[in-house]
């Protein structure tokens, strides 16, 4: 894990540098996290009603924290309607030992143990026009109430977004903030996932991204997405990588692709590029994507990639001169 440590080490010079907090991030180009209610259908685009994602906050970092959601009910102009709206979001936030370290929190699935840690705070919405197109704002919480994590060099805290009634669909962002009334940044907070729920571009001259750590142990990446409509491709761009398409899901299905990673791109992040049918494009298009090692270990996707946005780096390969 040194190693890793190392590679993050740099992520947060890299952060110095950016804006990291906002969820999803500057450089994934989505323009909102989506999440049913749990009598949704799920061939609207959300396979578990549930979305967890975790936010790091450095070791040196002392002050009061805050965790703001965007539009966190379900009613107003965002969110997806069916019939009428009378979905119910239950936002739940932790820390404590085991909130990140317990393997059901680090999963796909909203199973087992995956509220794991000490709940820190849960708000429960519906149809609130206060908070239509406005922020929620949890905290403040110490960073200690956090759960400390050597690995990340600082407390991670949970975030838990569940469906827990109706049938509508609930969009929403996030920003890990030093202000309980604005959104200001932390020098070298982060936020990760391990599965991604949102909502796609009408635009289909919009490239969304996500972008996968590989860690080292990596041999090979099995890619499944959800629900995609045959809406264009996903082509994978690394340090190695100029650009390699793969096919996405249909309507209401899995899909998934598999392929063998390169030795350049260990411990580098990939970038997944969503590339939208440029012909009739799917509108309010909602998909959901995790991706798995040859060892089934979910890999994180990091709101601001590890080392930067990477870039295909052209080698010319130096020819002996044979006399
Ligand atoms: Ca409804
Ligand atoms: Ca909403
Ligand atoms: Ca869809």
């Amino acid at each position: 894990m040194k190693q890793f440590a190392f590679v993050i080490s740099l992520f947060f010079i890299y952060c110095l540098n950016t804006n990291a907090q906002p969820v999803p991030g500057v450089d994934e180009n989505i323009p909102f996290l989506m999440t049913f209610g749990a009598n949704a259908e799920k061939s609207w685009g959300d396979d578990d009603f549930s979305q967890t994602f975790f936010f790091l906050i450095p070791e040196n970092n002392k002050s009061p924290i805050y965790i703001r959601v965007y539009d966190p009910d379900t009613g107003g102009e965002l969110d997806e309607l069916k019939g009428v709206f009378d979905t119910k979001m239950s936002y739940s936030v932790y820390g404590g030992k085991g909130a990140y370290s317990d393997p059901d929190a680090q999963g796909v699935d909203p199973k087992g143990n995956y509220k794991s840690g000490n709940m820190l705070a849960i708000k429960t919405f519906g149809v609130d026009p206060r908070y239509d197109k406005n922020w929620y704002t949890f905290g403040p919480f110490n960073p200690t109430e956090g759960e400390f994590t050597k690995e990340f060099g600082g407390y991670i805290f949970k975030v838990i977004c569940d469906g827990v009634a109706g049938d509508d669909g609930n969009m929403y962002r996030y920003f890990l903030s030093t202000s309980g009334t604005e959104n200001k940044p932390i020098e070298g907070g982060f936020a990760f996932s391990y599965e991604y729920s949102f909502r796609m571009w009408d635009n289909p001259n919009e490239v969304s991204h996500i972008y996968p750590y590989i860690i080292e142990q990596t041999e090979a990446v099995k890619m499944m997405n959800f629900d995609w409509d045959l809406d264009g491709i996903i082509r994978v761009v690394s340090v190695a990588r100029k650009g390699q398409d793969f096919e996405v899901s249909g309507d209401n299905e899995w899909k998934e692709v598999t392929f063998a990673i390169k030795p350049e791109e260990k411990k580098t992040s990939l970038d997944f590029q969503f590339r939208k049918r440029q012909n009739a494009p799917v509108k309010s298009n909602n998909v959901v994507i995790n991706v798995r090692n040859q060892y089934n270990e979910v890999l994180r996707f990091f709101t601001v990639p590890i080392g930067g946005v990477p870039k295909y780096k052209y080698q010319i390969k130096a020819t002996q001169i044979k006399k």
